[in-house]
């Protein structure tokens, strides 16, 4: 971008050191990833201009037979990749995307049943300081205490006494796989609409590699920027004709006013790219990826929470190494590693400082990480987190991290 070298020097200096540390960290942050170069042009296209509120054929506005085609693609190739029989391609975000269920399912006042934001669950799951935990009467459940998986009959047992309105699986933060088969049962039971917010995994649901919550839950919210690799922002699912009817109307007029077109057309590109065989390979790679990375951790002594992973990530807890997450998040920082503290189920620590840190295998998958590299990133977390306080091995490992990146570019 010449010109805004030259007209607006103080902001192409961010994108600059933005785009080198991009380049030159590892980046493990669980929900990140590096969308294509044709995702990320259709993010800053002339898309951008057009206003389009309404839907494809009902707009509020004329000029839009173009956005029409690209939102009508968006939603045809979303549905095809999630076997879904209708879908909003519009919410901001997976914020916006929970908040027009909420809205469009149940009222102000009514009880939800979600997991909660220390044990793995989201914000928008019925967090007190979000709108869910503010706006709705907010039940959470969380993990066992010795699995630290989903106890499902403990999610029954909730639903049984507080008979919730609406329940929600899905989480931010959990390394398992989620069986949504037996949440149906439980909604089913307590006379209650299942929403999955599949946000995380969705890209594994995409390519097979994790059970599809369409086949149980009412509604489906998701993110497309995370393991699906899309532009940022939000998509609900649905198979449901009346609860489709129900959402298009809770994102507009109900929560949102224009829909972001250039966001909508990265969308249909980010979901053509998803469908095709090359994108399961990635995927299975992201998990292998995670698999020996959590591996080569506990072998060198380091607890996992619930012991391992089924998907792209997990965390470490770190009570035993003498570091909390925001000393780790900091510490990796340094040597171009980024990481996110996270609290660990039961952590006796608040949620600024955190016993554990979460890893994700996405990111640095997508820039041609295998199992070997993984690898060698974990020993230099371990040697870091061993030598806080020894500046010159932290300056060697992050040259190392410089050697190890510069062979995998940024796509
Ligand atoms: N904040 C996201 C994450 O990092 O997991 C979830 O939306």
């Amino acid at each position: 971008m010449p010109d805004l070298k030259k007209i607006d020097p103080k902001l192409y200096s961010s994108l600059c050191h933005e785009q080198k540390r991009q380049r030159m960290h590892v980046e493990l942050i669980a929900s990140e990833n590096f969308a294509s170069p044709n995702v990320r042009k259709l993010c800053g296209s002339i898309f951008t201009n057009k206003y389009a509120e309404g839907y494809p054929g009902k707009r509020y506005y004329s000029g839009c037979q173009y956005v029409d085609e690209i939102e009508r693609l968006a939603i045809e190739r979303a549905c095809r990749l999630f076997h879904a029989k209708y879908a909003n391609v519009q919410p901001h975000s997976g914020s916006s995307a929970n908040l027009a269920v909420y809205r469009a399912l149940i009222n102000n006042g009514d009880t939800i049943l979600g997991m909660s934001l220390d044990t793995g669950g989201h914000l928008t799951h019925g967090y007190r300081l979000s709108f869910s935990g503010q706006d709705y009467n907010a039940i959470t459940y969380g993990v066992d205490p010795i699995t630290e998986t989903i106890d499902y009959e403990a999610v029954r047992q909730l639903a049984l006494k507080y008979r919730p309105k609406l329940i929600i699986a899905g989480a931010s933060a959990y390394s398992r796989f989620i069986d949504f088969s037996k949440f149906k049962a439980i909604a089913k039971e307590v006379d209650a609409l299942l929403m999955v917010d599949m946000a995380h995994i969705a890209g594994l649901v995409a390519t097979g590699l994790h059970q599809n919550p369409i086949d149980y839950a009412d509604v489906v919210t998701s993110t497309t920027h995370k393991t699906l690799r899309g532009p940022r922002g939000g998509l609900i699912l649905t198979n449901n004709e009346e609860i489709i009817k129900k959402i298009n109307k809770a994102i507009f007029p109900g929560t949102q006013g224009g829909p972001l077109m250039n966001i909508i057309a990265a969308k249909a590109e980010a979901f053509y790219e998803d469908l095709q065989p090359e994108f399961i390979d990635y995927q299975k790679q992201v998990i292998k990826n995670a698999k020996a990375f959590a591996e080569e951790f506990k072998k060198m002594g380091y607890r996992i929470v619930s012991n391992g992973t089924d998907n792209h990530l997990f965390i470490v807890d770190l009570t035993s190494k003498g570091i909390n997450g925001k000393e780790a998040e900091v510490l990796l920082d340094k040597i171009l590693i980024t990481v996110n503290k996270n609290t660990i189920p039961n952590d006796p620590l608040p949620p600024l400082k955190t016993s554990g840190i979460r890893l994700g295998t996405p990111a640095m998958t997508t820039r041609g990480f295998k199992e070997k590299d993984f690898i060698q990133i974990a020993h230099i977390i371990d040697k870091a987190i061993n030598s806080q306080n020894n500046n010159s091995i932290l300056k060697e490992l992050k040259k190392e991290v410089i050697n190890l990146t510069k062979n995998y570019p940024l796509p």
